[in-house]
């Protein structure tokens, strides 16, 4: 594979409803898009950075800064056996793993078209139906909740994540329990408790919620093992595990006993895959987070959820959740038994359509 082109655009998506987590709300998704482009293939990328730095230290502006100065001049007009050989060009580079990831898994993406053969066998895994798991933003009001949860359960959606922040945590969950039963419920903080909440926190136990994502700050290893022997309902890391070395500290420290991936927090296929590795020796469940993505890295992560240590439904969801329309046609759909197909046909299976990029496109650059 040679790196022969490559296309950067910034494009801007509307989402269906704004989405609200403990770090405020959005109305709509801005990423930077990347088309790697040799000998006729196309290979595609997107990065999960946001506009504003509250996830993660990364954004949209920060993303294209590295991407178009240092990440994409390092690879351009150079071959590569490999798409995970791409990263060694990338070690200078210190952070910025959402935009080094969109590079690398556009480049596997493209490796995958040139092979012909779908991007999950080149992961070392074989298309399966995934789990779709369903995640609920904060909402104005408890009715306003059992409203959505029971929207998104008669929609096909089997698991429900409830974002929470502290004000939002023991009442939704209480109301959920009581109106829906014993479904399969867990909730997400984003980082919104200190080790002073560790009382509110214990609080949720008795509602046997499968995890708690994130409840802690996302640098913050110790305290959350502190607060994982503290309560009983398992502690599931997102924000912390930026890569294998994270994984493996807060394993051996017990700061969660659920991990979640998302390609773009960790630099790509490359760590994802170690972790997966990790996961798969020390028997951690696994699953596969999202970042309200549009059908391009939707599609990624489908990909990447056919491995066999996924064993818990992820945060991959339909297009129509997110964006009517999504960049991609056909969209991405959730059956009534709430499985989502893996795209098939070579690499990831999905390409942008050419009117809807060129309507959503702010911003473009070539090298
Ligand atoms: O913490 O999992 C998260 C969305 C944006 C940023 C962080 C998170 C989320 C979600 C939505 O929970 C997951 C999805 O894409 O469906
Ligand atoms: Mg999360």
């Amino acid at each position: 594979m040679r790196i022969a082109a490559v296309e950067l655009s910034i494009v801007r998506l509307p989402l269906v409803r704004a989405f609200e987590t403990s770090f405020g709300a959005v109305t709509a998704r801005e990423f930077v898009l990347v088309a790697i482009h040799d000998d006729g293939a196309v290979g595609w990328g997107e990065c999960v950075a946001d506009r504003d730095p509250f996830y993660s230290a990364e954004s949209t502006a920060t993303a294209w800064h590295v991407m178009t100065q240092y990440l994409v001049p390092a690879v351009i007009g150079r071959t590569f056996a490999e798409a995970r050989d791409v990263a060694d060009q990338w070690r200078r580079v210190r952070g910025h793993p959402m935009a080094k990831a969109a590079l690398e898994m556009a480049a596997w993406d493209l490796q995958a078209r040139q092979a012909s053969r779908p991007l999950c066998e080149l992961l070392g895994a074989r298309p399966r139906p995934i789990a779709a798991g369903v995640s609920i933003g904060i909402q104005p009001s408890i009715d306003a909740l059992l409203d959505r949860v029971e929207v998104e359960r008669a929609a096909g959606y089997r698991r429900v994540k409830l974002k929470i922040k502290p004000g939002w945590d023991v009442a939704p969950v209480e109301a959920v329990r009581a109106r829906f039963g014993a479904i399969p419920l867990m909730v997400d903080a984003n980082a919104a408790y200190t080790p002073a909440d560790a009382t509110t926190l214990a609080a949720l136990d008795p509602f046997d919620l499968m995890m708690i994502e994130q409840p802690l700050s996302y640098d913050d290893l110790v305290r959350h093992a502190a607060l994982q022997r503290a309560i009983r309902t398992p502690i599931c890391l997102d924000e912390s595990i930026t890569g294998p070395a994270a994984a493996t500290d807060a394993l051996d420290l017990g700061s969660c006993r659920i991990l979640n991936i998302k390609p773009g927090r960790m630099g790509g296929f490359g760590p994802s895959l170690a972790v997966h590795e990790i996961a798969r020796a020390r028997q951690v469940p696994l699953w596969h987070g999202g970042m309200l993505e549009s059908g391009i890295g939707r599609a990624h992560n489908l990909h990447l959820s056919t491995l066999d240590r996924f064993v818990l439904p992820g945060d991959v969801s339909a297009s129509r959740r997110y964006f009517v329309p999504d960049l991609i046609e056909p969209p991405i759909d959730v059956g009534p038994d709430g499985m989502i197909a893996v795209p098939s046909g070579p690499g990831i299976g999905v390409t942008p359509d050419p009117g809807r990029l060129r309507e959503a496109t702010i911003q473009v650059e070539r090298f």
